[in-house]
């Protein structure tokens, strides 16, 4: 583990030795949801941004990758960089097939540019709705970017808070391609697991066949990563959330680790820690393999699915 004080200096540096999970991915794990950092000197930072972090690029991804035993990432465009998606495509093309990416475009995108998105290999595009990353885009430029995009067979990656579901969830109903929730859509985990605001949550994902990352436990925990008393099984308070939605929507489920941890200021979190909490939202084989595999491959490389 890597403790680190508050915003100092080292706080999004990779962390160097991450633990070896006591889980075995299985073959052909996707990491659905990580991104790249610069490197600055060769990809600014957007001035827009709200948040600068150190560099973290292809190179420590992909040997984090190596190292626990991951196949394939998508890389998701981080609003550090904006809407300028080079340092996210270098990373896609730079893994060959191994990796897919989603991007963050504008509304007066040429069809020219997606397509050459769509050959480097970025099959989606992410709405931000967190007020602390970005200053959201008006709904009809959303509209506009899913028209555009919805002919590529792209989806739409929606990041919210759960307590702006209920206002945006018409709007996300109406998005004309299929949409996938980051972070099962950020529930407080000191509320009830079965209580309103989750079932709410549930509902919206029922009613429109969204697909959802069971990711982040180390940014929704309270309790924290208590693997530091020597356990192997911290974000216990998130357990209940991420195996409630594995249950109930197990052939729509995706994991990712987040890595390189954006935002996070109490701890940086253990990447193999974070593989060993998947046994405890799925436990059996077959929620793993879908997990892990089977639906990542589906929605990100169909013709090998
Ligand atoms: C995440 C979470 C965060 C940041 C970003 O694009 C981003 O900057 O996604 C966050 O701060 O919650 O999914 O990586």
């Amino acid at each position: 583990m890597h403790l680190l004080s508050p915003k100092s200096p080292g706080w999004l540096d990779w962390c160097p030795d991450p633990s070896v999970p006591a889980f075995r991915l299985p073959a052909g794990t996707v990491d659905t949801h990580c991104h790249v950092f610069g490197p600055q000197a060769r990809f600014p930072f957007a001035p827009e941004r709200k948040y600068t972090p150190c560099d973290g690029g292809k190179e420590q991804l992909f040997a984090l990758r190596d190292h626990l035993g991951i196949a394939r990432n998508v890389v998701v465009q981080a609003t550090c960089h904006g809407a300028d998606n080079s340092a996210m495509v270098d990373a896609v093309r730079a893994a060959g097939d191994r990796a897919r990416g989603v991007a963050t475009v504008r509304p007066d995108v040429e069809e020219a540019e997606l397509r050459a998105l769509h050959s480097a290999g970025v099959r989606g595009v992410r709405f931000n709705f967190v007020r602390r990353l970005v200053d959201t885009a008006p709904e009809d430029d959303l509209r506009t970017i899913a028209a555009k995009i919805a002919p590529l067979g792209w989806h739409v990656v929606l990041y919210f808070e759960s307590a702006d579901l209920p206002e945006l969830a018409p709007f996300f109903a109406s998005l004309p391609t299929p949409l996938v929730v980051d972070h099962m859509g950020r529930p407080d985990v000191t509320r009830p697991v079965d209580g309103p605001e989750f079932s709410r949550f549930l509902r919206f994902v029922d009613a429109n066949d969204v697909w959802v990352k069971v990711t982040c436990p180390e940014r929704l925990s309270v309790t924290g990563p208590a693997a530091l008393d020597g356990q192997r099984d911290a974000y216990t308070d998130v357990v209940p959330f991420g195996r409630r939605v594995v249950e109930e929507f197990g052939d729509r489920v995706l994991w990712g680790t987040d890595w390189p941890h954006p935002n996070l200021t109490d701890h940086m979190p253990d990447d193999g820690l974070l593989v060993d909490h998947v046994p405890h939202i799925a436990p059996t084989e077959e929620q793993q393999r879908l997990l892990l595999v089977d639906n990542p491959m589906r929605l990100y490389w169909p013709d090998e699915a």
